[in-house]
């Protein structure tokens, strides 16, 4: 998949035009490893300072992931809309390519930095460390990161958020937190999108609460719409409790 985010470790590439022992398999594997080892180290040392600046300056932030189209722009339109005047937000958005998703964070009047990752198929720590440069974080109570459309890579990089929020939209299939657990259970909170178009798809909300349970007990799960608004209410009041939640630094700010 991606060349330099380790994020296929049972890759085993045949190379057919010379031959070749099984040593020189697994002295290559070894290597392999050994790279993704130090990205990832590499990676969680960085999102640890980023997690420091966050605490030091009262941010609380999310780092929001699912398939390309799940709904992820669309819930920050939503969200910042309703809540901007009561919160004061800042917007790090990921594409491999465009600034179409910061051109419509941008149209709502909150801040927001565009990170094109070009071939790469996930943020990293470093990326939004420096995406931090472009924002006053003192002015800043709540921190959205909207990560790459990819259900895989971004489960494994930490940036230094509070939680991880996993988007699954009704058209996607209700047995994805089985087919990729790793996000799921890297997500302490799920929210289960365009349940709008529950009338005309094949889709099992019980059955995808339980699947989602399955792999991360205690997940916390909500149902929303962001085309007709239902549901997203619950959301923004459990918004507002993680600001409370940051306590002093972040009421100094009102
Ligand atoms: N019917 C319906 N459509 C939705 C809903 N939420 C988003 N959409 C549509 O789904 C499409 C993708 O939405 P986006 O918000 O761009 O999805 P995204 O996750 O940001 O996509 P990427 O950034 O490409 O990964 C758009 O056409 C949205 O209008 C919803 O609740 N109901
Ligand atoms: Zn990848
Ligand atoms: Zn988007
Ligand atoms: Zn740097």
């Amino acid at each position: 998949m991606c060349i330099d985010c380790g994020c296929a470790p049972t890759d085993h590439h045949h190379h057919h035009d010379a031959p070749h022992s099984h040593e020189e398999h697994t002295v290559q594997r070894r290597k392999t490893i050994s790279i993704e080892e130090d990205i990832l180290a590499k990676n969680n040392r960085l999102a640890a300072a980023n997690r420091t600046l966050f605490a030091d300056k009262g941010i609380f932030t999310l780092n929001l992931v699912s398939s390309p189209g799940s709904g992820k722009t669309s819930l920050l339109e939503m969200t910042l809309s309703a809540l901007k005047n009561e919160i004061s937000f800042a917007v790090l958005e990921g594409d491999q390519q465009t600034a179409n998703d910061a051109d419509r964070i941008a149209a709502t009047g909150v801040p927001v930095h565009q990170i094109n990752t070009g071939a790469g198929c996930h943020l990293d720590a470093h990326m939004v460390g420096h995406g931090l440069e472009h924002f006053n974080l003192d002015a800043v109570q709540m921190l959205m990161i909207e990560n790459v459309g990819n259900l895989v890579c971004p489960a494994a990089f930490d940036l230094g958020e509070d939680f991880k929020v996993s988007l699954l939209s009704v058209t996607e299939g209700e047995d994805k937190p089985l087919k990729y657990p790793q996000m799921f259970r890297a997500s302490e909170i799920m929210l289960i999108n365009k349940i709008d178009l529950l009338p005309y798809v094949r889709f099992d909300i019980a059955r995808c609460r339980e699947y989602a349970e399955r792999v991360h007990p205690g997940i916390k799960i909500f149902e929303v719409s962001c085309y007709s608004g239902e549901g997203l209410d619950e959301w923004y009041a459990w918004l507002g409790e993680q600001v409370s939640a940051k306590g002093l630094m972040v009421r100094s700010k009102g």
